[in-house]
């Protein structure tokens, strides 16, 4: 691995990694540095949500990157670390896990992985991107609304495995999918495999836009990370920063 791995801080307990990678990455922090947590007490998710992150209970982890992108081309970029986790996944467990769009990992219908990529811009370039990445790897106590939702690698039955393996994985997953993402900076490379992963391909959906929630079947990702969702008017592109997809049947 050319970049990251070298440089991993490692912390017993943070409020969330990302605030931690994103202090650091603004104190001139370079590419590829990780941070990791055994405890988060303020993990979170995307627009202001929790993210449970109990005491060993999973990998709760940051990269600082500082690809030389514009900043409207960040998004595709979640897409891509999710694939690296889901390769890295099956590659360590054996196990099989799907993408629900745009940044879920999915194992038996239920939620193993959130990913939250958080930028800043200058002038319309990127600064720098935080990409933190939560697997559950045990099992912990989960609030009521999203227990039936949510799931962990042990309880999955992954075949046993040290918790480095996997975070080393991830890293050089990442790499690969960074160095595709960075070539054509969008999905041209990766299009086929994320869609080939994703669990709401050729499903119903419901696109909780703020406009005006609507139905229809999710086709798989374009090159830039968005949703085609086929209505009766038409395919319609959805881009993940406005709006929320749901399976209609349930969680995926
Ligand atoms: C995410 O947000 O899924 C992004 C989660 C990113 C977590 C990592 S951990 C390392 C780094 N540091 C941080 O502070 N965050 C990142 P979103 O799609 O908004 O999903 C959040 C929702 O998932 C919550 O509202 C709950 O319903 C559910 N949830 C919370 N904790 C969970 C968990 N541990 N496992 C599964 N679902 C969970």
């Amino acid at each position: 691995m050319e970049r990251w791995g070298k440089r991993i801080c490692c912390y017993r307990e943070l409020p969330s990694t990302n605030t931690e990678a994103r202090r650091l990455a603004e104190a001139g922090a370079p590419e590829g540095t990780v941070v990791l947590a055994a405890k988060q007490t303020a993990g979170r998710g995307r627009r202001g949500r929790n993210w449970t992150s109990g005491e060993n209970a999973g990998l709760w982890f940051s990269l600082v990157l500082r690809p030389d992108i514009p900043a409207g081309r960040s998004s595709a970029l979640t897409l891509a670390a999710a694939l690296a986790v889901t390769r890295a996944i099956s590659r360590i467990t054996g196990l099989h896990p799907r993408i629900k769009w745009p940044n879920d990992i999915v194992l038996g219908g239920k939620k193993v992985c959130g990913i939250l990529t958080e930028q800043s811009a200058q002038a319309n370039a990127v600064k720098y991107i935080i990409a933190g990445i939560g697997i559950n790897v045990r099992s912990q106590e989960f609030s009521k609304e999203f227990a039936e939702h949510a799931t962990s690698l042990a309880e999955q039955g992954a075949e046993p495995f040290l918790e480095g393996a996997l975070l080393m994985a991830v890293l050089e997953e990442f790499e690969d999918c960074y160095v595709r993402y960075l070539k054509t900076q969008d999905l041209e490379l990766l299009l086929a495999e994320y869609n080939g992963c994703l669990v709401n391909r050729d499903r119903p959906v419901r696109v909780l836009d703020p406009a005006g929630a609507y139905e229809g079947i999710a086709r798989g990702v374009n090159r830039r990370g968005e949703l085609l969702v086929e209505r009766e008017d038409g395919i319609v592109p959805v881009s993940s920063g406005e709006v929320s997809v749901r399976g209609i049947y349930g969680y995926v």
